[in-house]
C-alpha cells in the first residue's frame, strides 16, 4: 500500500516526504527518480503498552510514501496528466496533494501569486480532467464495439455505456468518483480503469515558518472546504517538520521545540500520517509481550485468522484461536492476568472480525 505525494512543481513535496519518512532525500528541483520511504504511524497506545510490558522493542505500523519526481511543468494548466506521471499516480493506492502556502522569493511559483486553496482546486481539477480523458477514450471504444456485436455483447456494452455516461456527468459536475454512489458490481467494473478520483485523497497545505500561528485556521478552512466529501485535510509547516525530523531528537524534545515555536497539540505531520493510514482504510491490532509491543496494520473487520497471517503465515495456517482483550480493558485492569480474571479476555475463532485496538495473542499449531 503506497501513497503518492503530488502537487504543483516546487510546492514542498520532497520536504514533506523527508519530514514524514525521517529521510534525507535531496531537495532538488526536477529530480528524476522517485523517493520511496516509510513513516511510522503515531500511536499513543504503544507508549502506554511500552510502559506496561517494558519490551525489548516497540514497532509502529507504517505507511509508505512515494515522492514522485518532477511534477510536469504543464501541471495546473489543464494539459492533462499523461505518460509516466499518470502511471505513477495510477499505481498508487492513495494520493496526497501538497499545496504551497510558504513565501520564498527564491522559490519560483508556477502561478504569479501564492494561493494554496486555489492550487488545491487546480490539482483537484487536474485529477478530474485526467479521469474524463480516460472515460472519453473508453466511451469511444464502447461505441466502436457496437459494430458487429451480438445480442449479449450489445447488452453488456449498453450497460457499460450507461454507467460511464452517468459517472462522467457527475464528474463534470465536480463530484469525484470516490464520492459517487456506486454498487459493488459497478465498482468492480470500474476498478480496472484506475481512475485517479476514485483513490483515497488527502490534501495538505504547506505553510511557511512565519505562518505557524495560522496553521490551525488553514486546517479549519481546508476541513470545511472538503466537508461532505471523502477527502481528508491537514496543514503543517514542511520545512520545520523536516528539520525536526532530521535533528533526530526524542519525542519530548521535539514537543518542547514545537511549543517554543508556538505549535501546540498534535503536530500537523502526525495528523497527516494518521490520515494517510485511515485513508488507506487501515486500522491496527496490537500484540504485547516482553519481547515486543507492536501495531499491525489490517483492514477493519479482517477475520482473525487472516489477521494472524500478517504476523506470520504459520500463525494463519495453524490458527487455533485468538485471545483478545481491548486496549481500553487492558488499561482498566492493568495486566493480562487481571483482565482474564475479570472475564474481559475473550476467546475468538477464525472468523472473528478484528477491531482497531484489539490486543490479540494467537494460539496456533503447525
Ligand atoms: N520557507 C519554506 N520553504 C520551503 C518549505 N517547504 C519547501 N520549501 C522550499 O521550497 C523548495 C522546493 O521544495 P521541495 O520540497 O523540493 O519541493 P518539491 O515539490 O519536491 O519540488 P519538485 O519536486 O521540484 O516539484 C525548496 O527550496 C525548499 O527548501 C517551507 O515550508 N518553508
Ligand atoms: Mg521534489
Amino acid at each position: 500500500m503506497e501513497i503518492a505525494i503530488i502537487g504543483l512543481p516546487q510546492c514542498g513535496k520532497t520536504t514533506i516526504f523527508n519530514a514524514a519518512t525521517r529521510g534525507s532525500a535531496e531537495v532538488v528541483a526536477y529530480a528524476n527518480k522517485p523517493n520511496i520511504g516509510v513513516a511510522k504511524v503515531p500511536d499513543k497506545r504503544l507508549d502506554v503498552l511500552e510502559g506496561m510490558f517494558n519490551p525489548r522493542r516497540t514497532v509502529h505500523a507504517e505507511v509508505m510514501y512515494v515522492d514522485i519526481p518532477a511534477a510536469p511543468e504543464g501541471l495546473g494548466k489543464t494539459q492533462g496528466i499523461s505518460g509516466e506521471y499518470l502511471n505513477f499516480l495510477q499505481r498508487a493506492d492513495a494520493l496526497l496533494i501538497v499545496a504551497r502556502s510558504f513565501q520564498d522569493p527564491s522559490v519560483p511559483h508556477v502561478a504569479e501569486s501564492l494561493d494554496a486553496f486555489r492550487d488545491i482546486d487546480t490539482m483537484l481539477y487536474e485529477l478530474t480532467f485526467a479521469d474524463l480523458e480516460i472515460l472519453e477514450r473508453r466511451l469511444q471504444r464502447v461505441a466502436d464495439g457496437f459494430k458487429g456485436a451480438g445480442g449479449a455483447e450489445r447488452d453488456a456494452l449498453t450497460r457499460e455505456q450507461a454507467l460511464l455516461d452517468r459517472i462522467k456527468n457527475a464528474l463534470e459536475g465536480g463530484t469525484h468518483l470516490r464520492d459517487q454512489s456506486l454498487t459493488d458490481d459497478e465498482k468492480r467494473l470500474l476498478s480496472g480503469f484506475q481512475f485517479l478520483t476514485s483513490k483515497p485523497l488527502i490534501v495538505v497545505v504547506n505553510a511557511g515558518e512565519d505562518q505557524l500561528d495560522q496553521i490551525a485556521d488553514m486546517e479549519a478552512r481546508l476541513t470545511s472546504d472538503v466537508e461532505g466529501t471523502n477527502i481528508k485535510a491537514a496543514a503543517l509547516c514542511g520545512k520545520l517538520e523536516m528539520e525536526l525530523a532530521q535533528m533526530g531528537q526524542d519525542e519530548e524534545e521535539e514537543a518542547d521545540f514545537r511549543a517554543s515555536m508556538g505549535v501546540v497539540g498534535e503536530s500537523g505531520l502526525n495528523r497527516m500520517i494518521s490520515m494517510s493510514y485511515s485513508a488507506l482504510n487501515l486500522v491496527s491490532f496490537l500484540t504485547v509481550g516482553e519481547d515486543e509491543v507492536r501495531a499491525w496494520p489490517i483492514t477493519r473487520d479482517m477475520h482473525a485468522q487472516q489477521a494472524a497471517g500478517k504476523i506470520h503465515t504459520d500463525l494463519e495456517r495453524g490458527f487455533i484461536r485468538g485471545e483478545v482483550v481491548t486496549y481500553d480493558d487492558l488499561c482498566k485492569y492493568g495486566t493480562l492476568a487481571e483482565a482474564r480474571k475479570k472475564g474481559v479476555l475473550r476467546q475468538e475463532g477464525k472468523t472473528y472480525p478484528v477491531q482497531d485496538g484489539d490486543i490479540m495473542n494467537i494460539l496456533f499449531n503447525v
